[in-house]
């Protein structure tokens, strides 16, 4: 078989109901890398039935189980997907193909839900507010914190993000966008998930998840700025 292309990491809790299509729909080139730490049902049986790398992380939290894909990925690029059928692997390319051909570093998929039902309210006006915290942070216009997204794996790397739950892909942004890499948002369809969720559908998931995306927000003020930093340079 020739070396995947990319790697797609694929956090997952307890999401054997929706594996079977997520997994279906990988393009060519593209090797599944599903991440699990401490789901109780089929997920890593049905994962490793369907020829997906499973890996186990001991360590609770989203991020635990984003940076563990991560650190066994071994493609030049990887991607990001959740494992929960809200979107589409099919659409991956969307965010892998400004990457591969260098135009950026790192791409997000803007959620655009295809029914009403498949973005909660208030997960919809929490991201909102995120975005223009987001936005004011990076420069970029930026409108969600999109969780499919792609970026070369030594980079990636070499970003050290430390979160280990719900901020580790607000961090990945935040710490892109210090180091100088272009990013760029892309459309992508969001659907209804597969089972029920984990982060945003609950609200001790939400409230976590605010925790940790403020705490590295006032982190990234408390860093001096480009400005500020030129202004420090003997004139
Ligand atoms: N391994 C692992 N996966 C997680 C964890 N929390 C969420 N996930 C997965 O991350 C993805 C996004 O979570 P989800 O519950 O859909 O969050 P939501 O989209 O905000 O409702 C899904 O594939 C989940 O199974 C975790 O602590 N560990
Ligand atoms: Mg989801």
């Amino acid at each position: 078989m020739p070396e995947p292309r990319v790697d797609v990491v694929l956090p997952c809790l307890n999401e054997e109901g929706a594996l079977p299509w997520v997994l279906s729909r990988l393009p060519d080139g593209y090797h599944a890398i599903v991440v699990d730490n401490g789901s109780t049902d089929r997920s890593a049986e049905v994962a490793r039935e369907l020829g997906a790398t499973v890996i186990h992380e001991p360590r609770r939290g989203f991020g635990s189980a984003a940076h563990a894909g991560l650190l066994s990925a071994t493609a030049p690029i990887v991607a990001f997907c959740d494992a929960d059928a809200s979107m589409d692997p099919a659409d991956l390319p969307l965010v892998v193909d400004p990457v591969a051909a260098g135009a950026v570093e790192l791409v997000l998929g803007r959620r655009r839900p295809t029914t009403r039902s498949a973005w909660p309210a208030h997960a919809r006006v929490a991201n909102w507010a995120l975005a223009q915290m987001m936005r004011d942070a990076t420069g970029v216009n930026l409108h969600d914190l999109g969780p499919m997204r792609a970026a070369g794996r030594p980079a990636l790397l070499a970003l050290e993000l430390a979160d280990r739950r719900s901020g580790y892909p607000l961090e990945m942004v935040l710490r892109a966008s210090a180091t100088g890499w272009r990013i760029r948002e892309v459309d992508t369809p969001y659907s209804p998930r597969v089972g029920r969720s984990k982060v945003t559908g609950t609200v001790r998931g939400t409230f976590t998840a605010i925790k940790d995306m403020s705490r590295l927000l006032a982190a990234e003020r408390r860093r001096p700025t480009q400005s500020d930093r030129g202004s420090e340079r003997p004139q």
